[in-house]
């Protein structure tokens, strides 16, 4: 497919996803997501990939979903905008929760309203100290979506979950580091090369077991300590089994570093 929302680039094993609409703040239209399912389902096929990396071309990450695309205009009829969350938003977070691959969110400017969402349903989310989140749905009658109502109280607890989501104010990302929302917060000046060198840290690491450590963690609230125990059996039983855990075993034993390949 020939993106025009988004740029998509694999070097060394890293995927580079950039959202490209940077005169309207990245924000997300229909063709965009159309262009994110694809580049999304490209890495679920090409196993030379290990790890993602998303950010926003310009000033900011994301400002959600563009108020101005025909999906959200209110003219002689109104929107269904539960469909656009069906349609684009809900197989979003899906995919990327499901991805094959750890995921890092580069957040380099504002990320806002599904655009925040979207950070927050990537792995590790390090934003530069000039960046912000904003839950940004309360301004506009709307509630936090794109899983942002999943993710905000299980990262801050309710009383600051609450707190964003009704009052919309814009969360520094140190406060948003200190807080617990997201992995990291560095200079700006910094981000791009923090970024690189931990993409090339995820990249040379046992894959399957990151993509199961996020499923077991994700799946913890939900689950009795017996079904987690249970899920944590089932997956060690699978990462047993894996050619990057005999590597793991043998490079320990030999004292060097592993090569794992993420098989
Ligand atoms: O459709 C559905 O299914 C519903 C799903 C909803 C999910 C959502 O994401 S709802 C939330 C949508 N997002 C927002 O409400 C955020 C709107 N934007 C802002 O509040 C501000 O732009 C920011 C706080 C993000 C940044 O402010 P600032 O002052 O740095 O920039 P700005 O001047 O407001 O924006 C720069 C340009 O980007 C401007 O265009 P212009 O005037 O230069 O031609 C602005 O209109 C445009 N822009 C920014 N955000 C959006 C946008 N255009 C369309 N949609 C946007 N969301």
């Amino acid at each position: 497919m020939d993106y025009q929302n988004i740029r998509f680039e694999v070097t060394a094993g890293v995927a580079r996803l950039t959202l490209n609409r940077p005169d309207k703040l990245n924000s997300f239209t229909g063709a965009m997501h159309v262009e994110l399912r694809d580049a999304l389902d490209s890495i679920q096929s090409d196993h030379s990939i290990r790890v993602l990396v998303t950010t926003g071309a310009g000033r900011a990450f994301c400002a959600g979903q563009d108020l101005a695309d025909p999906d959200m205009a209110v003219g002689a009829t109104v929107p269904d905008i539960g469909n656009v969350v069906e349609q684009n938003y809900k197989p979003l977070i899906l995919r990327l929760q499901n991805l094959r691959v750890p995921t890092v969110a580069m957040v380099n400017g504002v990320a806002a309203g599904a655009g925040a969402s979207l950070a927050l349903a990537c792995d590790l989310v390090i934003a530069g100290k000039s960046a912000s989140f904003l839950q940004a749905f309360s301004k506009i009658g709307l509630i936090p979506d794109t899983g942002g109502t999943w993710f905000l109280p299980q990262r801050v607890g309710m009383a600051r979950a609450l707190g964003l989501a009704m009052l919309a104010d814009k969360l520094p990302a140190e406060k948003a580091a200190e807080w617990g929302l997201i992995w990291q917060a560095v200079e700006d000046a910094e981000l791009v090369a923090t970024v690189d060198k931990l993409a090339t840290q995820l990249a040379g690491m046992p894959t399957k077991a990151l993509v199961r450590t996020r499923q077991a963690l994700h799946a913890a609230p939900t689950h009795t300590l017996e079904q987690q125990l249970s899920m944590e059996g089932g997956f060690m039983r699978e990462l047993g089994w894996s050619p990057d855990f005999a590597e793991g075993v043998a490079a320990f034993m030999e004292k060097r570093a592993p090569r794992f390949t993420g098989n």
